[in-house]
């Protein structure tokens, strides 16, 4: 007697190169219930998988932090580094040298970029290094129990009642001013907005830093925070409506002339910007400027895409490096031959 079949299920759904979202997911997560820095891991496997990105060509970087971890968490067949506390600037740009196909993804915290990362954190903007600089921003170290850091809103407070009597870093106003490209911010709850937003990261070709506003449930979720789920709620200003059109999709958007800013990203998508706050425009930075000032002094968060220049050259550009990635070059066209550099010598002499 033959076994009656397995009946087929409805076929699996999958991207452009043919992967479930199943291939872009990495290890369980060992963050608190409830951290917003799950829904950002969430919504970077949903961005990658969307945009069909070959995993093997991404790499994944991070410094120190419950934030750090979250590389651990998505796109499990991905290259990555965990780098020292605040370094995590100084390996990307390392990496992206060494090997200029790669597609480089920076997990950091407002800790380790606003503290002992600033360093590095403003050379990487300045420089416009290719890589999508994630920061989940809860205005606290997390990992160590929840102390104050430099995105603290001045006069925050902490659980025990400590008052913060010093001023935040606003780590969008720093990218921006230092020469980043493409500068965004977003909450960790707005998955719309944070989807359209990483996957316009992946399209465009410079650094791409996203604030994302991401409470921290154990230490930083009270009355007194301005980094709590229910305070972004109330003070999430969003500029602009996002729609996200990948390359490879022929869609056409119908709206009326002037209604929407159409911003064209390097591999050719597209984002378009419905208005909703005034005539904000993200490729003026003098405009970007006073909204970030503006909306600050109101206790708001103005979020989505905060300014963007998709034709300023990224630091690979400038540095004029050869069009095959360092790495796999031979190593006779990087190692000159003796009489090379004998002959440099005898001019030395
Ligand atoms: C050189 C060094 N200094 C200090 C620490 C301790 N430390 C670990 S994580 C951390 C801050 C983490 O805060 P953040 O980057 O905001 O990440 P979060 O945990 O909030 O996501 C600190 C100070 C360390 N690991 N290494
Ligand atoms: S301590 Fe805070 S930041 Fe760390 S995992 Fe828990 S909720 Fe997230
Ligand atoms: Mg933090």
């Amino acid at each position: 007697m033959t076994a009656n079949p397995t009946p087929a299920g409805p076929p699996k759904k999958v991207n452009r190169i043919g992967l479930e979202m199943s291939a872009y997911r990495g290890g369980k997560t060992t963050l608190c219930a409830g951290c917003g820095h799950n829904a950002i891991s969430e919504r970077i496997v949903e961005a990658f998988y969307e945009m069909g990105v070959e995993s093997t060509r991404v790499i994944k970087l991070s410094g120190i932090g419950c934030s750090s971890k979250s590389p651990a968490y998505f796109l499990g067949a991905s290259h990555g580094f965990n780098s020292v506390h605040g370094r995590m600037p100084s390996v990307a740009t390392g990496a992206m040298l060494a090997n200029k196909d790669l597609l480089a993804i920076g997990v950091s915290g407002d800790g380790d970029t606003g503290a002992i990362g600033i360093g590095q954190y403003v050379h990487l903007m300045r420089r416009n290094v290719p890589v999508i600089y994630i920061v989940e921003n809860n205005g606290g170290y997390g990992l160590t129990k929840g102390q104050l850091s430099p995105t603290a809103d001045l006069g925050t407070t902490l659980k025990n009642g400590v008052v913060n009597d010093l001023p935040a870093i606003d780590l969008c106003a720093l990218a921006m001013e230092l020469g980043a490209s493409f500068v965004a911010r977003s909450f960790s709850g707005d998955k719309k907005q944070v989807a359209s937003l990483v996957k316009a990261a992946i399209a465009h070709r410079g650094t791409s830093m996203l604030d994302i506003i991401s409470p921290c449930v154990t230490f930083n979720d009270h009355e007194g925070s301005t980094k709590s789920y229910s305070y972004v709620k109330d003070h999430d200003e969003p500029l602009e409506e996002l729609s996200f059109v990948p390359f490879f999709e022929d869609i056409s958007v119908d709206y009326e002339p002037g209604a929407v800013q159409e911003v064209l990203l390097h591999d050719g998508s597209k984002l378009f910007l419905k208005k909703l706050a005034g005539d904000y425009d993200p490729t003026n930075k003098a405009m970007a400027r006073k909204v970030l000032h503006e909306s600050a002094s109101r206790g708001e968060f103005a979020t989505g895409l905060i300014y963007v220049e998709p034709a300023r050259p990224d630091f690979l550009t400038l540095l004029n490096v050869v069009d095959e990635p360092l790495a796999t070059l031979p190593e006779e066209r990087v190692r000159p031959p003796k009489a090379a550099l004998e002959a440099i010598m005898r001019g030395l002499m």
